[in-house]
């Protein structure tokens, strides 16, 4: 069952799709109390082994209990455990013990859980100002309120087969030949590839839907020759649009007053990377329709994916801010002057600032860390919502939302019988229906592995299927039992991209010695990948996770319950990765008897029953582990190096005698 409950006067998030009469509120809510004196306030206190889900791309454990929480879009690179935003806001959790009670605050600003943290036993979730949907879900289990929750907020984006295959990305590819040298490294190789990413410097000095024509001498057909080859190119899209006199999209954005303005009507500018930028108004439905229809500039060209980034939206500063840095030197150096008896007048020039270089280090420093996504500079722009002036820190949450949601409902216009990939970084629920999302910048560390993992569950509760995290790690130097460990669990993510940042050390598969086991665990992908699109799209039609935890489906096992580093997959298999360097293999808890089921880097399959318990199961790097549920069955098919050149024909089933499978396409 749900309910619905109003406070005060929300703003229309349009994360939630279904029609529902609104409950009265009485002063309780199932299994908890909402004060309402000071903001928004829901308490409840939790039984000892009451189990928190929720909470999609958000740091720690598949069980949230123990921490604290901050729905508020942050580009924040260093996802370390004391980290309580990432780029995402998905305020949804369940409450799992006796009862089993979801709780969706549709609430597009700032919002705080408390999960255990302040007091162990006390669940606290609040927000400033009393604005807000709540709706409360009762359900018979935990994956029950899950599936009511997806049914309301409609059905997820459906991304196409191809985004099945894996993808080679690097922030740093900048020409043609880049992206063809990646291309050879793969398909010389025979490692099997469908994707390779085209990061900022594709773009002529960082204005979206420009190609740089040096870099891309004839891009049109630079993209049929990459299509020949099976090889789908995907463009970043940045939120910021460059101020360039001349550049068509910042002419007409002005024109058309479709940027976020300044409280004096004025066009906010910040910087980013294309230097000083306007930020599209996307919550406004014209200006949506408008930035969306400037993907058809690059699907025009044969593009058919997109990433859209730095749309949380991520600032490096702004105009304002810059002011307040230089007046805040500028005083810090008046004040060292004073205190140290040599007043000078008119110290206020660049110079005097100079001199006085050596005295500021501290303060001056803290003040430039402070120019970056501040707060202060999400108080200082507008949105134009149906004619209202709404302060964009209101609505924070909803910005990379709405900046994929102008592409989706775009590229559906654009070319409505075709299937094309789009994925985001920053998002709120609701932008399930528009695009997947890819987890951000993540490091090459080992526990990011198991961060990756414990995050695909939470996300699938909030309608995020085709989701991701960048394989092989993004920040810092990989190495090669690294990536290929990564691989192992990206093997089951529909996003299959491995992604690393500027300067890193190269990642491609083909850079590292034994290319053959990058490319047996690459291809164990291809040979599953009938398998896992079919979970994949019986999940989006039936409102179903395509990731669950154990405890989804073995509510009275709690060692099952417990465990946090193992996952459920569609309806037949569970997975087990290995995620510690230097091991030959892990322990494995199978709440009942499962088929263990191994791929061998010379091809064979090795199978074995094991009973119900705990197991160490040896898994050498060039391995791919997987367990089949007792009576099941899964499709598997020859390996293939590219989407399109699987060939059906292959196709056998791995499992138990007698099982039948159904595959969806
Ligand atoms: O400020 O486009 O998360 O994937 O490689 C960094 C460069 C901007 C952040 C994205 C990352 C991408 C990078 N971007």
């Amino acid at each position: 069952m749900v309910e619905k409950y109003i406070f005060g006067s929300p703003f229309e998030t349009e994360a939630v799709t279904a029609e529902m009469e609104a409950a009265e509120f009485t002063g309780k809510v199932i299994c908890g109390e909402i004060l309402l004196e000071n903001g928004f306030c829901y308490r409840c206190q939790m039984d000892d082994t009451d189990v928190i889900y929720g909470l999609g791309e958000a740091n720690r454990g598949i069980n949230k209990r123990g921490y604290k929480y901050v729905s508020n879009c942050t580009d924040d690179p260093h996802h370390t455990e004391e980290k309580t935003s990432l780029y995402g806001a998905h305020n949804f959790i369940i409450i799992s013990g006796k009862k089993h009670v979801g709780l969706f605050f549709d609430y597009p600003a700032n919002l705080c859980f408390d999960i255990g943290y302040t007091r162990q036993d006390m669940l606290t979730v609040s927000c400033e100002r009393a604005d807000l949907y709540l709706y409360v879900i009762t359900g018979e289990s935990a994956y029950d309120v899950a599936k009511q929750f997806r049914k309301i907020i409609g059905k997820s984006y459906i991304a196409p087969k191809y985004a099945f295959g894996y993808g080679q990305s690097r922030w740093g590819y900048k020409t043609h030949e880049d992206i063809e040298t990646v291309v050879r490294g793969y398909r010389d190789n025979r490692i099997p590839i469908d994707m390779v990413y085209m990061d900022i410097d594709y773009m002529q000095d960082y204005k979206d839907f420009t190609v740089n024509p040096e870099r891309f001498p004839d891009f049109p057909q630079f993209v049929q020759k990459m299509k020949a080859k099976q090889i789908h190119l995907i463009p970043i899209i940045d939120a910021g649009v460059k101020i360039e006199e001349g550049y068509d999209i910042y002419e007409e954005g002005v024109e058309k007053g479709y940027f976020c303005k300044r409280e004096d009507g004025s066009d906010f500018v910040a910087a980013v990377w294309p230097g000083w930028t306007h930020f599209p108004d996307v919550l406004n439905p014209d200006a949506r329709a408008w930035f969306g229809g400037k993907y058809k500039i690059l699907t025009d060209v044969g593009i058919d994916g997109f990433w859209n980034d730095m749309n949380e939206p991520a600032i490096f500063y702004s105009e304002e801010g810059i002011k307040a840095l230089n007046q805040a030197i500028v005083d810090y150096v008046r004040e060292f002057d004073s205190n140290q008896g040599n007043i000078k007048a008119d110290s206020d020039t660049s110079e005097d600032v100079m001199n006085n270089a050596k005295a500021v280090p501290w303060e001056v420093r803290s003040c430039i860390d402070k120019l970056q996504n501040s707060p202060e500079d999400y108080e200082r722009f507008y949105h134009n919502v149906k004619g209202k002036k709404v302060r964009h820190d209101f609505v924070h949450n909803l910005y990379g939302f709405n900046m994929t949601r102008a592409a989706g409902e775009a590229l559906q216009k654009i070319a409505p019988d075709k299937k094309m990939l789009l994925f985001s970084r920053s998002s709120y629920i609701g932008m399930h229906r528009y695009g997947g999302i890819w987890t951000g910048d993540n490091q090459s560390w080992w526990s990011h592995i198991l961060l990756n993992l414990k995050m695909m569950p939470s996300l699938n509760m909030c309608g995020f299927l085709y989701t991701g995290a960048d394989l092989g790690g993004f920040g810092s130097d990989t190495t090669r039992d690294l990536v290929l460990r990564w691989l192992a669990l990206g093997v089951f993510t529909p996003l299959m991209r491995n992604h690393t940042a500027l300067g890193t050390r190269e990642q491609e598969c083909y850079q590292f010695e034994h290319v053959e086991d990058f490319r047996h665990v690459i291809g164990v992908r291809y040979r599953l990948i009938p398998y896992l699109y079919s979970e994949y799209l019986k999940a989006v039609e039936n409102d179903a996770m395509y990731f669950r935890p154990l405890g989804f489906d073995y509510p009275d096992d709690r060692r099952a319950v417990e465990t946090e580093d193992q996952l459920m997959l569609g309806n037949e298999v569970m997975i087990a990765p290995v995620y510690t360097q230097n091991v030959s293999g892990r322990t494995v808890y199978l709440p009942e008897e499962m088929k263990f089921v191994k791929f061998m880097p010379d091809g064979k399959i090795y199978e074995e029953i094991l009973n119900r318990g705990t197991h160490y199961i040896e898994v050498a790097l060039n391995e791919v582990p997987l367990f089949i549920r007792k009576g099941k069955c899964i499709p598997v098919v020859d390996v293939a190096e590219n989407v399109d050149a699987i060939d059906m024909d292959t196709v056998r089933y791995l499992g138990y005698d007698g099982a039948e499978y159904e595959i969806m396409e």
